[in-house]
């Protein structure tokens, strides 16, 4: 843990400009502050090769794991336990659709996009539930 951040740093100070990487936190909850029920909170995140992003299990009975064809070439998926708290470390570039499996069908998704990659146009192609499909939809509209 130690060696990998201080490889980090080393990384990060080579690389002369943006520093150093960030810890950006998603909740998951029964119901959001806009009270929407079964949410990832924030649903999008903007992040940069290297961020990690942390998934907190605020509200019981939620996971976060990426979808088979919503990663983006050449990056590992990750799959969360139910209940439990994950972090994940983004390397590569590009978007990241994430799902609660239990919820998936109720809508409960969110997008990371990292880097300045564009929305793959085959983002959506996948068999997704109308309602996360939706979510979805409304996450990528903002960019
Ligand atoms: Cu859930």
């Amino acid at each position: 843990m130690i060696r990998q951040l201080a490889t980090g740093l080393a990384l990060a100070t080579l690389m002369g400009s943006a520093a150093f990487a960030e810890t950006i936190e998603v909740q998951m909850l029964n119901k959001g502050s806009d009270g929407e029920r079964m949410v990832f909170e924030p649903a999008f995140v903007q992040a940069q090769p290297g961020d990690t992003i942390k998934f907190v299990a605020a509200s019981r009975g939620h996971n976060a794991e990426t979808v088979d064809g919503m990663i983006p070439e050449g990056a590992e998926g990750f799959a969360g336990k139910i209940n439990k708290e994950i972090e994940v470390t983004l390397d590569t570039e590009g978007y990241y659709g994430v799902i609660c499996k239990p919820h998936f069908a109720m809508g409960m998704v969110m997008t990371i996009a990292v880097g300045d990659a564009e929305v793959p146009a085959d983002f959506l192609e996948g068999r997704i539930p109308r309602k996360a499909k939706e979510r979805f939809e409304a996450q990528l509209a903002n960019f």
